[in-house]
């Protein structure tokens, strides 16, 4: 079963208090956390260190066809202790989704491109 939250901003004290709540209660197996492939290093450190208590120990990086570099996927993988899961690369459902797989991280890295 496949339990989608509403989006909460790391910087809401009082909504991640309820969806930690939540998250409690509903004892998932695994919780992914939606990350867009284009927000800063420092945004992305700043909502894994707020996101870290709430069980996430997977990652979903979107809208890389958005994105100008891949490195933040990278970085953010190897200073959190989390799994990336999935990877999106535009609009289109279900096209878009692909499983997260090292060697398309690596490339995307080196290549600079999708
Ligand atoms: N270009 C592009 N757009 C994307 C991608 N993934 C999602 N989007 C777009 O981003 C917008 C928001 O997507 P949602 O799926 O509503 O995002 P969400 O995280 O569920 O948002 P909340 O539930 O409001 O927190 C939509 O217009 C999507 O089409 C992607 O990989 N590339
Ligand atoms: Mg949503």
């Amino acid at each position: 079963m496949l339990i989608d939250t509403a989006g909460r901003s790391q910087n809401d004290p009082l909504r991640m208090t309820e969806l930690r709540a939540y998250l409690e209660q509903a004892r998932p197996h695994e919780v992914h956390l939606v990350l867009s492939g284009t927000s800063s290093q420092q945004v992305i450190d700043q909502i894994l260190e707020r996101y870290s208590d709430l069980g996430v120990n997977r990652v979903i990086f979107t809208k890389l066809d958005e994105a100008v570099g891949f490195g933040v996927i990278l970085t953010s993988l190897q200073k959190a202790a989390v799994q990336l899961s999935y990877l999106t690369t535009g609009q289109d459902v279900p096209e878009d989704i692909e499983v997260g797989r090292a060697s398309r991280v690596a490339e995307l890295v080196l290549d600079g491109r999708l």
